[in-house]
Order: C-alpha cells, then structure tokens, then sequence
C-alpha cells in the first residue's frame, strides 16, 4: 500500500497567523509576537525560537484518568501506521506552518507507533524522519529538539536507563540510537532527556548509587555515540521532581547541575527548564532560570504553566507575564538561550474541542511570552533594577570586603573587624519598591 502524502487541509478556514497589534480585536492574530520587531538588537523570532510541541498538539487526545480522548483528530483514522504517521505529518507541518513558529519538537513515538521490535520501529522511525525531512525543506520549519520516549511502554515500568535489569537498559538504548539518529538527520538544534521513569518508587527495592550511575553512563554512552555520528547541537536535561515516579533523579536545576559535575558531563549539556516542573519542585520558574543561569546551563524552555490549587502537572499555556518578564530578564541578562528555544509544551483543556482552540492556545502562548519579552528589555534598558542589586553588593567592591571575596580573610579577621565597625546599620531590600518597579513596566 503507498501512502498519500499533503493532499488534505487539515485545519479549513484559518489562514496564516500574522501580527496585527494591540488594536486588534481578531482573536486569531498575535498582538504582541512580531517576529521580524527588533528587541535588544534581534528579532523576536531569533529571541524566542518558538517550538510546537508534536505530543500535545498532534497527538494529545485529551483523555484524563477518569475519561478517553475529546479530540477526535481526522489525521488519526487511517490503519496503518505509516499512513496513519504521514497525515499526522501534514497535519502538524500545516499547523506550524500557520501559526509561523521556526520550530517543533518531538518524542519518536509522537512522530509514529512505537513497535516492540527494535528492528521494526528503528524502520518505522527512518521512514517517518525522511517525511519530517521533506517537509522541513517545503516549510523552513526545522527541528529544535528530538528525544525518545522512554517512559510509556510497560517494559519501562522500573525504569528506562536507570531499570535494574539490564535487558531493559539495552532496549532503552536501542530506542535512544535511532531517536539520535533521527534528530542527526533533521538538524536538531538539540536532544533531549527527560526522564519520567528514571527515579524511584520506593527506595526499599532501590539501589539509587547504582541507577545514578547508570543513568551517567547511559548520556557519555549517547554523547559517544551523537559525536561520532556528526551531531553538532546540544544535549539538554529536562528536570521535574516527581511524576510519573515519586522521585525523579533529575529533581531540579541544582540537583541536575550537581549530577552533570559529578559525572563530568557539564560541557556537552545544558538544561531544558520547564515552568510546571519547577511548579512541582516548589520554586519559581524564576529560581530556576536563574540557578541554571548562573551556572552556564539556562539553554532552552518548555513553556507552560500549573495550576496553583491542583498539584500536578496540567500543561496549560502560559499566561503569567510577571512569570515571564522575569525569566526573558534572566535570558537577556545571559545573551539569550544557549543553544535552544522556547518550546510549548502545554496543551489545550480536555474541553476545548474545536482545532481553532489549538490556534488561541499558542497564539495566547506567544503573545504573553513575547509581551515578557519587551518588559524585559524595558526593565533592562532602564537598568535600576540591576543598579539596586549590584547596589546591596557593594560592600563587596572594595576594601575588606573584597578581601573576603578573594579568600583573604580568615576567621579571626572577621573576628577582629567585628569589634571594630560595631553594629550595622538595617539596609533595607525594598522588595516592594521593586516589585512597583517591576509592575510599571509591565
Ligand atoms: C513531561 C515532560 C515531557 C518532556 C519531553 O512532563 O515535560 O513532555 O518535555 O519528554
Ligand atoms: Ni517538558
Ligand atoms: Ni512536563
């Protein structure tokens, strides 16, 4: 049977998204997001890097654990699956194609059925990556990351890398060969990990000094083999907490970071944040960006947001721009993402069955991150902000609290310079003069 590739019009009706500014009253145009607008000297679209997310909105059906699927998807029908793969390719490059976002995203199962066959899906996977290839040649889209979905067949139920039996570790890696195989193909500005099933449920059967360890071999093992086989991006880590497992090796950006030293993996990998994930770590997106910022790690986000009275992940689209206008200051503060982009990886509600709502989703999505985007730059180019805190420091510039900085006190120095400057005086931190700094510009 050969299969029928770009003759249907997926989503009738709705054209190409374009800017038309504040004004507007068009639900289905941005107001914020001009790509080709410069900000601190690049465009929008060069800030942000936009990515579509294949799982959520190509793939997501919308079912919960209390009810199937809302989202009866006409790409979804035909039986098999290499078929059933290509119109959801057309689908999805029609959708990222009207909604002009540079990027997509996905997990080798979102792009076609996964097989228990390695040799079987390994195929399946190639045949669908020659599809994504032509299609980005048409479209211009290209591919920000790629990864493999390692924790939803059951044989992944302990673990994927991290699994105590070894036979589950070799066909991790089988899935993870042809996953990096494909990304190598597409020009992937990244690959991911995220390990959903790499963590414990209970550390009463858990040898957890050994899965760590493992997980470390299985990257180098990755890194080894991406090298060598040409892949010229980076390597990203996505942390979360818990979820699917009750405790996930990858908690946050610190423990993450802390990992990458310890096994000697910091320079082929940065950290793909997400705000939800940082939600459940009980941190602010903010305190995410930064500690990855700080260490050289701040390289690329999945976008969305949680729900501050349910304690999960519920991937909506992001609508915070106070969130937001602090995260794009950290990024604008670094120079820009190091090496990804922003990918939404947030879906419609279970009842927002219509496709438009797919298009109000990211356009709501892009509009409030590009809207943080110029507060930002706002907040930056006015520049009392970061006066004030290089301000708090100050007593660090010179004299013996530089030497301190330098390690050229010791304790009984403190001890000496205590008795002689008496009792400081209160400085004040004026957090709520910068939160109205910060609330002006927004
Ligand atoms: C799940 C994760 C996942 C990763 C990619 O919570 O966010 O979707 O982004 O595997
Ligand atoms: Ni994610
Ligand atoms: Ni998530």
């Amino acid at each position: 049977m050969s299969v029928i590739i770009g003759q249907k019009e997926y989503f009738k009706g709705i054209e190409k998204i374009k800017f038309e500014g504040v004004d507007s009253d068009n639900p289905l145009a941005f107001r914020y997001y001009d790509e080709n607008r410069i900000v601190a000297g690049k465009t929008m679209k060069e800030h942000l890097r936009f990515a579509i997310a294949y799982w959520h909105s190509f793939c997501g059906d919308g079912s919960d654990p209390f009810g199937p699927g809302t989202h009866h998807y006409p790409w979804d029908v035909a039986s098999d699956p290499r078929q059933r793969a290509a119109d959801k390719a057309d689908a999805a490059f029609e959708f990222i194609t009207k909604m002009g976002a540079p990027f997509y995203c996905f997990h080798d199962v979102d792009a076609i059925d996964q097989s228990n066959d390695p040799k079987e899906f390994t195929s399946r996977v190639q045949y669908i990556s020659d599809i994504f290839a032509k299609k980005q040649e048409e479209s211009g889209v290209q591919l920000l990351w790629g990864t493999a979905n390692l924790f939803s067949n059951e044989r992944y139920m302990n673990g994927a890398a991290t699994n105590p039996n070894f036979e589950v570790v070799a066909h991790a890696g089988a899935q993870l060969k042809s996953a990096i195989d494909a990304t190598i193909k597409l020009g992937g500005r990244g690959y991911v990990f995220w390990g959903g099933r790499e963590g414990y449920m209970s550390l009463l059967n858990t040898d957890m000094k050994r899965e760590r360890e493992h997980f470390a071999r299985m990257l180098h093992t990755c890194v080894e083999y991406a090298r060598r086989n040409g892949f010229k991006g980076k390597f990203f880590i996505e942390p979360k907490p818990c979820e699917p497992t009750k405790h996930q090796y990858d908690y946050d950006s610190a423990t993450v970071i802390g990992f990458l030293r310890e096994f000697d993996l910091m320079s082929e990998f940065g950290l793909n944040l997400e705000v939800n994930h940082a939600t459940l770590a009980g941190h602010t997106f903010a305190h995410e960006c930064q500690v990855a910022s700080d260490n050289g790690m701040l390289a690329s986000m999945d976008a969305n947001r949680g729900d501050y009275q349910n304690g999960w992940d519920t991937d909506q689209f992001p609508t915070d721009i106070y969130e937001w206008a602090e995260a794009m200051a950290i990024v604008l503060r670094q120079g820009g993402l190091a090496g990804g982009g922003i990918n939404f990886d947030a879906k419609r509600r279970r009842n927002s069955t219509d496709p438009a709502d797919l298009f109000y989703a990211h356009i709501g999505g892009m509009d409030t991150i590009a809207r943080a985007l110029l507060i930002a730059d706002k907040i930056l180019t006015h520049g009392e902000m970061d006066r004030l805190k290089a301000a708090r420091y100050s007593s660090f510039d010179s004299g013996k609290g530089a030497e301190f900085e330098q390690g050229k006190l010791k304790l009984e120095d403190l001890y000496q310079i205590a008795t002689e400057i008496g009792e400081p005086a209160l400085i004040s931190g004026k957090q709520e003069y910068l939160e109205n700094l910060l609330g002006r510009f927004v």
